[in-house]
């Protein structure tokens, strides 16, 4: 019986060395798993966004695992946890919210798969829980913004110019340092001043409701310049401005951040004044920072993408076709 047992196993073993079967190979795969987690779908800056990391990721031969947890912070957790499961070889995470990762980050760390951190930052107390972080200087957008309505009322220093700040979600990254960035820069001149702030979350809808509420309470009436954190959010307040009559030949300054092709087509007809762009093809620098790190190269802190702004001050025929 043993002698049998033993003859069977040899003979298992031959045939599974003449499948070239190794089983020390079982587990390693062709190409590396990156499981990528999105945190929604909220404008087509972000569609775009997911388009273009998952496109380059698998350009450069990557697997990818994609998950998208539709602005649900649990969900996202749950999705990063599923990959840890999964044993994938590296995360990507794209994060609703700034704080609530250590302890998932943790959990990854603990497993040996490393982490790249995508567009907004994300606060942690202890340090080395990713990689590095690959996004916009948020606060550069929000100095832009700010240059471009100290430009615009700079001839008559002693005029009072009342910004309405139309803020994106809160405890995120864009929305503080978006909002650090204009302050710092407007903060030069004593006469411009945000005097309302409203949260649009990002949202269209959010921002037309919470728009169409100012423009009832009076909130709009002295306002001179609207500054808001997002095209969507833009274009949710221009639906509320356009069903009020008596606000149409009121000349308002309008900047807006992301520069989808919607808000760039309006700052061609002259709608908005100023559009501050928020690149969302960050698909090559994380398809490079994960290739890098498989080559054994340290990954610096922070990748910051070039982007740039248009405004009704520049050449509008120059900028380039917008394919978000
Ligand atoms: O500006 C906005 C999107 O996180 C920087 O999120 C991103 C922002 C972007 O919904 O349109």
């Amino acid at each position: 019986m043993k002698k049998k047992i033993i003859l069977l196993l040899l003979g298992l073993f031959i045939f599974l060395s003449g499948c070239g079967y190794n089983p020390a190979q079982d587990h390693v795969q062709t190409e590396p798993v990156i499981g990528f987690s999105q945190a929604g779908i909220e404008s087509s800056w972000r569609k775009a966004h997911t388009t273009s990391i998952r496109e380059e990721l698998q350009k450069k031969g990557f697997q990818v695992l994609y998950k998208n947890s539709y602005s649900n912070q649990k969900r996202q957790i749950q999705d990063v946890l599923s990959f840890i499961a999964y044993q994938v070889d590296m995360i990507v995470i794209s994060p609703i919210q700034e704080d609530g990762w250590e302890t998932v980050l943790e959990e990854a760390k603990k497993a040996g798969i490393p982490v790249i951190i995508v567009d907004r930052n994300i606060q942690t107390e202890k340090s080395g829980l990713y990689l590095t972080h690959i996004g916009s200087s948020f606060k550069a957008q929000g100095n832009r913004a700010g240059l471009y309505v100290a430009n615009y009322f700079s001839e008559d220093k002693d005029q009072q110019v009342n910004v309405l700040e139309l803020q994106g979600a809160e405890n995120t990254s864009p929305t503080t340092l978006r909002h650090n960035g204009f302050v710092e820069t407007i903060g030069r001149n004593k006469n411009i001043t945000i005097t309302q702030t409203l949260r649009g979350d990002y949202i269209r809808l959010k921002a037309k409701e919470v728009m169409a509420k100012a423009i009832n309470d009076g909130i709009l009436d002295d306002i001179d310049v609207l500054y808001s954190h997002s095209d969507e959010m833009t274009l949710g307040a221009l639906e509320a401005l356009k069903e009020d009559e008596t606000r149409l030949d009121k000349n308002l300054v309008i900047v807006s951040i992301d520069a989808q092709k919607e808000m760039i087509d309006l700052l061609k007809n002259g709608t908005v004044n100023c559009v501050v762009e928020c690149n969302p093809f960050m698909g090559w620098y994380v398809a490079n920072a994960v290739t890098r790190y498989f080559n054994g190269d340290k990954l610096p802190e922070d990748v910051y993408i070039p982007e740039t702004v248009f405004s009704d001050q520049g050449n509008l025929d120059s900028i380039p076709p917008r394919n978000y």
